[in-house]
């Protein structure tokens, strides 16, 4: 049993939220920011709290009441940069979680050594050969304040309330906020959906003996996504790490892809498609899933909307099929980069797995942009995601999946000679970017041409951090 009373609220069930801020920040004083976080404890949501606000939005919605409940809550996380500002390095941290040196070295160093992220050239008057990233993001970030509610203004008004802890006035205060980004879920009917149209948000890990076990993929043992489970007497129990991506999307750009590579052939019936049907064919089989949530594993060549929103048959799937081919799913697909299920049976899926958080961020698609095609204005998906260690997972997943062209590795056994390519949404790697099997008339053939992708998703910002529990949050200066 999880302790929800010592976990920030959205490790676990989630902030619920329509609109969130995100605040990164530098430590000015150390000693004065220990004592702060002391203050700011009682303002932190805890599991056990958004589970309340769950309950009551639920009860809402039961009662056909009118609007949104008014609700916010805030989470603070330290990069290892702003943990060793408060005393946490070195001995001090010995024998915990902290020491991962991926976390340690943090984000950008991963983005830039690790991940493949675009670099700025090396004759760049600024920051040569980093990531090409929001100059804010290379500089050195501390921490990182969420504050997420049911509205601007509920959110606004939280923010007045941490101010008192932390004043505007860097003299007067033990932080300066270098970086604020807000996200927003876009406006119905694309709520829950991200920019590319596609409904998110439907597959987490459940945590065995504190989520409602659902149809799918097995729940996962809670010492995958909080950290202090392993070692006895480690003082972060209760702890998580977040990974966030600035994540810009080319919304655009990506529709006019799959308009330009529509499949041309009903798999099924052999009858023409027409342009809509194929690029939509194409956008599930790219993804995974349909716009509507259904997966294709389940619903290959057509979309079905009452699996979409079937929460006991939408995630029920393995990839298992007697062939486990690229007939129904391409290897490539995002989800089955991101969640193999069955095809790494050999090896433990658990500790790969994240708790996803993200929400939308930037303006719709201005009429401008769709007539010319390119992007204009900036949106993507502030991605956050939680796990236990960022090794085993965020970044596991990143590169030995997503960027990978010859990952699953079963794929040698089934299909000898076929390359399946990276991940068409998030795979980044030096050479083309190409991917295999996305047409179905040809999704297993190892002498198909494969399918030349720009790069529709382009990081702009990161950041590595730990969430600490909320005793840590109130002891600290006792450390
Ligand atoms: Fe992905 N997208 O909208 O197209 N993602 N993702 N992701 N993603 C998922 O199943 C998307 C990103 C995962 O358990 C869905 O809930 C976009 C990163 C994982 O079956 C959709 C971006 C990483 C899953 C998208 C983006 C991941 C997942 C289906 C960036 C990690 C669950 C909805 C802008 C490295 C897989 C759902 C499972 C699902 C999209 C980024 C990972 C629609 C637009 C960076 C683990």
């Amino acid at each position: 049993k999880v302790n929800i009373h010592n976990i920030q609220g959205d490790v676990l069930s989630g902030l619920p939220k329509k609109t969130q801020t995100f605040m990164f920040f530098k430590i000015n004083n150390g000693k004065r920011f220990v004592t702060d976080l002391a203050k700011l404890a009682p303002l932190i949501k805890t599991v056990a709290q958004s589970l309340q606000d769950r309950e009551a939005i639920d009860k809402h919605k039961k009662e056909k009441k009118p609007g949104l409940i008014k609700l916010v809550g805030a989470n603070i996380s330290l990069t290892s940069t702003g943990l060793q500002a408060v005393g946490l390095s070195g001995t001090a941290i010995a024998n915990t979680s902290l020491t991962e040196p991926v976390f340690q070295a943090g984000a950008v160093s991963d983005a830039q050594n690790v991940l493949n992220d675009p670099l700025l050239p090396p004759d760049a008057p600024k920051n040569p050969g980093k990531p090409d990233w929001d100059p804010e993001f290379l500089d050195r970030v501390d921490g990182l304040l969420l504050v997420a509610g049911d509205s601007h203004k509920t959110v606004d008004e939280k923010i007045k309330e941490i101010r008192q802890v932390f004043p505007a006035d860097p003299n007067h205060s033990s932080i300066t906020i270098v970086k604020t980004i807000v996200g927003d879920v876009r406006p119905d009917p694309e709520g829950g959906h991200e920019h590319f149209g596609f409904l998110d948000g439907i597959s987490n890990p459940l945590i065995a003996g504190f989520d409602k076990p659902v149809p799918g993929p097995e729940p996962i043992d809670a010492s995958n996504t909080l950290t202090g489970y392993v070692n006895d007497g480690d003082w972060t129990k209760d702890g998580s790490f977040l990974v966030f991506r600035y994540l810009f999307q080319k919304v655009p750009e990506f529709n006019n892809f799959l308009q330009a590579n529509a499949l041309k052939k009903d798999p099924i019936t052999s009858n023409d498609l027409d342009e809509t049907a194929g690029s939509d064919l194409l956008g599930a089989r790219l993804v995974g899933r349909w716009k509507s949530g259904a997966p294709v594993d389940i619903t290959p060549f057509k979309d079905n909307l009452a699996l979409a929103n079937d929460k006991n048959r939408r995630n029920n799937f393995e990839f298992a099929d007697e062939f486990r081919d690229n007939n129904k799913c391409p290897w490539a697909s995002h989800i089955r980069r991101t969640n193999p299920r069955a095809d790494v049976r050999q090896a433990p899926i658990a500790p790969r797995r994240i708790m996803r958080r993200g929400i939308a961020f930037g303006p719709e698609v201005t009429p401008e942009e769709k007539t010319s095609g390119t992007t204009q204005q900036g949106r993507g998906l502030l991605f956050a995601c939680y796990q236990a260690n960022i090794t085993n997972a965020f970044q596991f997943i990143q590169k030995n999946w997503s960027n990978n062209p010859t990952f699953p590795f079963i794929g040698k056994d089934i299909l000898p000679g076929f390359i399946p390519g990276v991940d068409p949404l998030i795979g980044q790697v030096k050479g083309p970017r190409e991917m295999t099997g996305h047409d179905p008339l040809t999704a297993n053939d190892p002498d198909q041409t494969p399918l030349s992708m720009e790069t529709f998703i382009l990081p702009r910002g990161g950041a590595y951090l730990f969430v600490p529990p909320i005793k840590l949050l109130r002891e600290l200066n006792k450390h």
